[in-house]
């Protein structure tokens, strides 16, 4: 606190242009309800961590094994957040250096494929990542992807016919994870997969880790050859990820990382994240990671009571997803995220399984409730933030009804104070 205030004290001198909008985003996030459902919003340890003369060093390598002097500091601060990491997860090995979810994604493709390799991801329309195979991403680009999907009228993962699909392909690595699937993931079953073609399993669980973390939902690092997940989603740290694997892949993993993607690791970020580690293994994180749980629930309840369509009908996890098709908004995403914006409800955009238009102008509304629980809400405010979602939705050109809902939204904010104590946003 002190350190953060001290500096944005001297930043509101030195660059009021930057300073105006750093003020600006905290009234904005304390005004509104964010519901994207990979954001969330980090302790102020996290914060203080983070903004520290960390950012200054330069420590290639790994502890102990540096190519510049002057690292005694950061090595503790990287064991640290790699033994924490460890017992969070119960991983054998665990590399704290990637900068964020795609790179560490891409250093894992490094270690385990030849360039031009087969391997299964899924489909990005239906909840799967850019890395996971896109066309447009290095993933789909320079590997050869078989896309798995969900099916056409369930929208869930049928796993014999991804087992099925496998056997056909024979891939040397199934990749499984979620940007926008709305229900539990069974590793278990990916790995029988895996065993059965006789390849690798990676998981990308950037995020659910929080889930798997606590017993919310199965983790995978049992049935997984590498798993990664980003650090700043359900796992409430900083901007940046982990790679966690099996010890007989640990000397690959580490060399894709470094020399072979990154420099020097951002070890004011490893600091954050080791903060970050430490309150998630605290009984409290398991309560909030279960609120966020029933929350997500509430809110699904809420949206569907009000008369929207949910992709798989409801939600497992974090997250959901509104189909706008049933309400004559096909190919809406944008307009709609953009009203939803104006009641300062954040929620982004996305496209449904099977996608009728295109990416950026899809027929889906993502949510999730991370951030919200974060901010201390619970089920009777989910039902209130429901109800103003769909009128929204129903009502995405009337400004009245939007200037109504921004209304509730600022009153019901105002009983849930975020970073209370730092005055210079005011
Ligand atoms: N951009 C992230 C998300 O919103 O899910 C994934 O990288």
């Amino acid at each position: 606190m002190v350190v953060f205030l001290a500096m944005m004290d001297d930043i509101s001198k030195t660059d009021p242009e930057i300073f105006e909008a750093i003020k600006k985003e905290g009234i904005r996030i304390r005004n509104g309800v964010e519901l994207i459902p990979s954001e969330n919003f980090v302790s102020k340890a996290v914060l203080q961590a983070y903004a520290t003369f960390f950012t200054n060093k330069y420590s290639e390598g790994y502890p102990g094994k540096r190519y510049y002097g002057g690292n005694q500091y950061v090595d503790v601060v990287e064991n640290l957040a790699i033994e924490r990491a460890r017992k969070l997860f119960g991983a054998e090995h665990v590399n704290v250096q990637p900068y964020s979810g795609s790179p560490a994604n891409q250093a894992v493709f490094f270690a385990l494929l030849n360039l031009g390799d087969a391997f299964m991801g899924f489909d990005l329309s239906a909840g799967g990542h850019l890395t996971h195979g896109s066309p447009v991403n290095f993933s789909g680009k320079h590997y050869k992807c078989i896309p798995y999907n969900v099916d056409k009228e369930t929208e869930l993962l049928d796993y014999d016919k991804i087992m099925k699909q496998a056997k056909e392909a024979k891939p040397k690595m199934i990749l499984s994870g979620l940007t926008a699937y709305p229900r539990k993931i069974d590793f278990r079953a990916f790995r029988e997969i895996c065993d059965e073609v006789n390849a690798y399993h990676f998981a990308d669980i950037a995020h659910i880790a929080g889930l798997c973390a606590t017993g919310l939902h199965q983790n995978p690092v049992p049935y997984c050859d590498v798993v990664t997940t980003t650090t700043h989603k359900t796992l409430r740290g900083p901007r940046g990820a982990i790679i966690m694997c099996r010890e007989q892949h640990a000397q690959a993993i580490d060399k894709a990382v470094f020399p072979g993607l990154q420099g020097g690791p951002h070890d004011h970020v490893n600091a954050a994240k080791a903060v970050a580690f430490k309150e998630a293994l605290q009984p409290d994180y398991k309560k909030y990671c279960g609120q966020i749980v029933k929350n997500a629930k509430a809110l699904a309840d809420s949206l569907m009571g009000n008369g929207l369509e949910l992709v798989t009908g409801g939600t497992d996890n974090h997250l959901m997803v509104i189909k706008l098709v049933n309400k004559g908004l096909a190919g809406k995403g944008k307009e709609v995220q953009n009203a939803l914006g104006e009641a300062e409800i954040y929620v982004n955009k996305n496209t449904i399984p099977y996608e009728p238009n295109t990416p950026f102008n899809p027929s889906g509304i993502r949510l999730g409730t991370p951030a919200i629980t974060t901010r201390g809400m619970k089920e009777s405010e989910m039902k209130v933030i429901g109800e103003c979602i769909a009128k929204v939705i129903g009502n995405h050109t009337d400004k009245a009804v939007i200037e109504k809902a921004k209304n509730d939204i600022l009153e019901l904010c105002r009983d849930f104070p975020l970073y209370p104590g730092m005055e210079v946003l005011r």
